[in-house]
């Protein structure tokens, strides 16, 4: 029986805008949580012991995250090497550079030759020997327009149709590696991509521009005794009939409010000649709480909203406060009322609504003959929208990487 501890979407560094600086240590409290989560994970590795350490990828915000972040997260890794728990580290989307190919976060785990440790930045299966038996692991790292495609291939062509080429050249891509799998041994596809029939969390509105869906057909194979993927931050099993379970194990840590009501955790399981047992082991994310209230047909609008705030348990969360009010009603607003009331929270925002323009998302005003900069007009309607905030840098990255395509 070989056990296996699956986890995915780190993304240790981000959200520094829902924590503040912890006064004892000068650190980002959302770096602390990131880190106390991702140790939790690492600790039960050990504790088992599990033979293999699966990472879906998506370590990073990004593919150049600053020293101290790169620590924390080799720090945690770090342990399972000393502990001789082989892991494989799968390169997603926020892992690679949006220029082509190489210079993933990842890949200095490679350049160091960590013992045990697998990069998976290519479509490859690794043979990897542990303690209870040898296991094939074929990973399957996020799939952009350089790979397997070239640029003059897929010049002119809508991302529709750059999606539909990419998945007939990955088709006996996928096969190739399958024909040369050794049936004696267990067999795990570990892979990062939005699947067709994922029910999207976080990444929902990143898909648009930037990803590639797949179908879930392709990854149904007997030959497969589990699929471990990562990307979709919401933890999910993918095949109803569990032959083979697909599962997103979601994301660690809450990195935005899309996630408040996601339970967060890692996967543990055990294959055994050709059995699988899995479970979702749950993690203390810190919670986040959403307060919306329309006091705009009160009379006492402060109050309504210091109601609406007294009524949640907000010791130790993340919360937004949402109002909604009339601009006649701004002058009966003492913030600091509000600030006080609020004082308890892990951290906190705040964001009143006037009703007058919610209908009319502002535009600034267009002269003769000028024109609007598209990015420009993006960014406008994009500060106007705030629940569009937390993804808003993502969306006007996809946007630039769409313009500057021709
Ligand atoms: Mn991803």
């Amino acid at each position: 029986m070989i056990k296996i501890l699956h986890l995915s979407d780190i993304h240790i560094g981000s959200g520094f805008s829902h924590g503040k600086v912890n006064p004892e240590t000068g650190i980002n409290t959302r770096l602390e949580d990131f880190v106390n989560t991702l140790s939790i994970c690492i600790d039960r590795a050990i504790a088992e012991p599990v033979d293999l350490v699966l990472f879906g990828g998506d370590a990073f915000p990004d593919a150049t995250p600053p020293p101290y972040v790169h620590e924390a997260f080799a720090s945690q890794f770090r342990r399972l090497a000393d502990a001789n728990i082989p892991a494989v580290l799968l390169v997603g989307n926020h892992d690679q550079h949006s220029q082509g190919s190489g210079g993933a976060s990842l890949s200095i785990y490679r350049t160091l030759v960590v013992p045990g440790f697998i990069v998976g930045d290519t479509i490859k299966t690794n043979r990897i020997t542990t303690r209870n038996g040898d296991i094939q692991v074929i990973t399957l790292p996020w799939l952009n327009r350089s790979t397997l495609l070239t640029r003059p291939e897929t010049e002119g062509l809508a991302l529709a149709e750059v999606n539909e080429l990419l998945i007939k050249r990955l088709q006996p891509v996928l096969e190739a590696e399958v024909r040369r799998l050794d049936r004696h041994i267990p067999t795990v596809l570990l892979a990062h991509l939005m699947a067709d029939r994922a029910n999207l969390g976080a990444e929902k509105f990143l898909a648009v521009g930037k990803g590639f869906s797949i179908p879930v057909s392709i990854l149904i194979r007997p030959e497969f005794d589990y699929v471990a993927l990562g990307h979709v931050h919401k933890h999910q099993n993918l095949n109803p009939s569990n032959d083979p379970p697909i599962i997103y194990p979601g994301s660690i840590e809450r990195v935005d409010f899309s996630e408040e009501k996601e339970d967060k955790g890692y996967i543990l399981l055990e294959v055994n000649s050709g059995k699988v047992n899995w479970e979702f082991c749950p993690l203390p994310a810190r919670p986040f709480l959403t307060i919306e209230v329309d006091v705009s047909q009160k009379e006492d609008p402060l109050e309504a909203v210091l109601q609406a705030i007294a009524k949640q348990e907000i010791e130790e969360k993340v919360v937004r406060l949402i109002y909604k009010l009339r601009s006649e009603q701004l002058d009966l607003i003492n913030t600091s009322a509000i600030d006080l009331a609020l004082q308890n929270a892990h951290s906190y925002s705040i964001r009143p609504e006037l009703i007058s323009q919610l209908a009319r998302p502002r535009l600034p005003e267009l002269g003769v003959g000028n024109t609007l900069d598209p990015i420009e007009a993006l960014t406008t309607y994009l500060n106007n929208r705030e629940d569009l905030q937390d993804i808003k840098k993502d969306l006007l990255e996809a946007a630039e990487s769409l313009l500057n395509t021709k």
